[in-house]
This record gives structure tokens, C-alpha cells and sequence, in this order.
């Protein structure tokens, strides 16, 4: 069995903050875990909106706090987001998020991620299979 605590991972190179200051994510189970997915608690950034395609993985996100938005580009279909909204992005779906405050989520991937992904001009990461380089277990 596997424990960690959000509190220590949050001192590791398992939080990452994104490159465009957008979201930060502390990745409490990823690739080298051998689970099949990955778990994620992510802080969408207040005021934030911007564009993501996860082209090679599915993603489920279930806010746990804060207020936003998801709005999928194939139909302009928009989705409130509140405290205990899931959205499940089963068709790889191309779709903006907004946060009207920070909003804190739980995300799950697969396949899982490495840690070591960013995202491309698309939105989406790419699959690599570097580990996660001084991540504590
Ligand atoms: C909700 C979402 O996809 N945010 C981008 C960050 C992602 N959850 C990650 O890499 O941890």
C-alpha cells in the first residue's frame, strides 16, 4: 500500500506550478505508481481562462472548491462548475476553463502522467515516458 499526505507532497517536486501561472498541481500518484491513472489536486488560478485538449489521455475533474466554468469548443456548450461538479472528458474534448475564484480539483488521468509533461500549444501533454525525477514515495 501507498500513503502520502497533500501536505508533504506539496514540499516535493510533485507539486508543479504551470509555466503560463494558470494553475498549479501537486501530483499525489502518478506513472511510476503502476495504478493505470493518476491523481491530481489542482488549483485553477482566480481569473484564469485559458484553453486545454488532452489529445492523448482522458481526464476526470471534480471541483472540490471554487467557482467556474467549462466550456466544451465543438458545440460552445458552457457548464457551470461549483463545489461538487464533476466533468468527464470522455471524448478528449477541446474545451476552455474559467475560474471566477481559485478552484481547487481533484483530477484523474489516463493514462497516468509522468510529472514531467507540459502542456503543448494545443493544451494537451504528450506521452513521455520519463519518471518523475527526486519525487519522494
Ligand atoms: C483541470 C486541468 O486539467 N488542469 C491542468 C493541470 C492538470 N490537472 C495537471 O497537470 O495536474
Amino acid at each position: 500500500m501507498i500513503v502520502r499526505t497533500l501536505n508533504e507532497a506539496n514540499r516535493s517536486a510533485r507539486r508543479v506550478i504551470s509555466p503560463d501561472g494558470n494553475w498549479e498541481s501537486t501530483r499525489l500518484l502518478l506513472k511510476d505508481d503502476h495504478m493505470g491513472f493518476s491523481f491530481h489536486i489542482t488549483t485553477i488560478y482566480a481569473g484564469k481562462d485559458f484553453r486545454l485538449h488532452y489529445q492523448n489521455h482522458l481526464e476526470s475533474v471534480y471541483c472540490i472548491s471554487g467557482y467556474g466554468e467549462v466550456e466544451t469548443i465543438s458545440d460552445r456548450k458552457v457548464y457551470p462548475i461549483e463545489p461538487g461538479t464533476i466533468y468527464i472528458l470522455d471524448q478528449h474534448d477541446a474545451h476552455y476553463l474559467r475560474a471566477s475564484e481559485d478552484m481547487v480539483m481533484a483530477c484523474v488521468f489516463n493514462p497516468p502522467v509522468t510529472g514531467a509533461e507540459v502542456h503543448n500549444k494545443d493544451g494537451a501533454y504528450e506521452l513521455v515516458d520519463t519518471p518523475l525525477d527526486g519525487g519522494d514515495s
